[in-house]
């Protein structure tokens, strides 16, 4: 081995759901005596984006930061107006331009990790430095596996098709219909355009890092690690999930209330970064929490990038469920620490859409969800919650905007969630597993200790 420890760095794509796990990593490849360099492009398209990075840099002063500057896509495409599938793009565009400040990198850099968004890009210049470039999948391993398998997907429209029944990849379980995003039925769409443009470069990767563990999603693992199925892929590095890092407390909204309710009595409610819900599903939200009656902590969102969440409470809700609830629950605006909340004991369920980290959060800390897939990977991971046990998904729901689901319906769901001794037992399960996986000796310990090994040649 070298006398200089390996110099990582870290290229991840826009939204929260992306820049969180590259935080946690850099957190981890730190502890572990590595130096990293994070590439953040600038502007963000959330505040929360830039406000966690600067926490980020205060709290590891080690970690050497590059803020590049892009030039954001404000026009919307014909195929999306959604602000985070265009910056993904904008990204993508500049990657090729950092080549220069890559290669005058001091000491010079052992690895790149970069989200899957930027493979294409990513690999063509790290192939031309010389530098073994590691994807890292922000997504389960079943979603990854649709993403890679995309490109033949979508040019044999025949296996693609709304009007068959399931999608089949060679070797895998085949997937439900109903769980692909409906981008990807439009080859054009950028969403699906961006990924089957850069799937290709999968195969070029050194590994691909996933947050997942091997217990949660052993099938699929083995399936594509043996070789069975996407033989072209390399080895998928389960290794997680990922520790979170300490974040100060006075950054963010405390939450006394929630020190005061029963152990595992609080049903907690939050659909991720990027969703905001219609007013009319948020009131039936509330009154399918109200006729429950449990005790709820929910946080809500009117738009999709938080600069543009203006809307009261007040509007939102009407001023009389919140009098009418106040012993009963709690409703916020804005960020919280979703990763201390889901570790207090007040905290029995999680009502949630299954953005990847989300899922993983839940599972580290053995709290049982019910899913609420709204776009995207969701539904493929909904799935997943559902097989590893640490959930129960209403499938009938449909995607987020399909249909208005009903207060009766949340009401009944709520107590299937809450009053259910066996899904608890197994969620409690998956945590014990979680925490086996990353500790010690356990399974996504020995992949991560072995990636250090070989940047340590
Ligand atoms: Br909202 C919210 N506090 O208030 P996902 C989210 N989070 O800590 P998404 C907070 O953001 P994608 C809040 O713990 C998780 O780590 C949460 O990522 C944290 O969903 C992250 O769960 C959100 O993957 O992203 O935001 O929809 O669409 O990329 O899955």
């Amino acid at each position: 081995g070298s006398q200089t420890p390996p110099h990582i760095a870290l290229f991840p794509s826009a939204g929260m759901g992306h820049l969180t796990p590259f935080l946690r990593i850099a957190s981890m490849l730190l502890s572990k005596n590595c130096m990293v360099t994070l590439y953040t492009a600038h502007p963000t398209v959330s505040a929360t984006e830039s406000t966690y990075t600067s926490l980020f840099l205060s709290t590891h002063p080690q970690l050497k930061h590059v803020n590049y500057q892009i030039t954001p896509s404000h026009h919307s495409n014909s195929t999306t107006d959604d602000p985070f599938f265009l910056q993904f793009a904008a990204i993508s565009r500049h990657a090729p331009l950092l080549h220069p400040l890559l290669s005058s990198a001091s000491p010079s850099f052992s690895a790149i990790f970069s989200d899957f968004s930027l493979a294409s890009s990513i690999t063509q210049f790290a192939a031309d430095l010389a530098i073994p470039n590691y994807i890292v999948s922000t997504t389960s391993v079943r979603f990854f596996s649709l993403m890679a398998y995309l490109p033949i997907l979508t040019s044999e429209p025949a296996k693609l098709s709304s009007s068959s029944f399931e999608v089949n990849i060679p070797g895998l379980t085949p997937l439900s219909i109903s769980s692909i995003p409906s981008p990807f039925f439009d080859p054009n769409h950028l969403f699906t355009a961006h990924i089957v443009s850069n799937a290709p470069a999968f195969s070029e990767a050194k590994g691909i890092i996933i947050n997942t563990f091997d217990w949660f999603e052993p099938e699929t693992l083995a399936a594509v690690n043996s070789g069975r199925a996407l033989s072209n892929l390399p080895s998928i590095l389960p290794i997680g999930p990922l520790e979170p890092y300490e974040l100060s407390k006075d950054q963010f909204q405390s939450l006394p209330w929630l020190d005061n309710q029963p152990e595992e009595s609080v049903v907690y409610v939050s659909f991720g970064s990027r969703t905001a819900m219609s007013k009319d599903q948020i009131r039936e939200l509330a009154d399918g929490l109200e006729r429950n009656g449990c005790r709820f902590l929910w946080v809500i969102k009117s738009s999709k990038v938080d600069k543009e969440d203006n809307q009261e409470l007040e509007d939102l809700l009407g001023s009389s469920f919140l009098e009418r609830t106040q012993n009963k629950g709690i409703v916020v605006k804005g960020w919280v620490n979703q990763q201390e909340i889901l570790a207090h004991p007040a905290i029995g369920g999680f009502i949630n859409h299954c953005g990847w980290n989300s899922v993983m959060e839940a599972a580290s800390r053995g709290v049982p969800l019910l899913a609420w897939p709204q776009h995207g990977d969701q539904r493929v991971n909904a799935e997943v919650v559902e097989n590893a046990g640490l959930g129960i998904w209403a499938r009938d729901w449909g995607w987020g905007v399909e249909r208005l689901v009903k207060g009766e319906e949340i009401e009944r769901k709520i107590g299937e969630l809450m009053k259910n001794e066996k899904l608890r037992d197994r969620a409690r399960k998956v945590g014990e597993e979680a925490r086996k996986a990353r500790g010690t000796g356990g399974s996504s310990d020995k992949v991560l200790m072995g990636v250090i090994e070989v940047l340590n040649l």
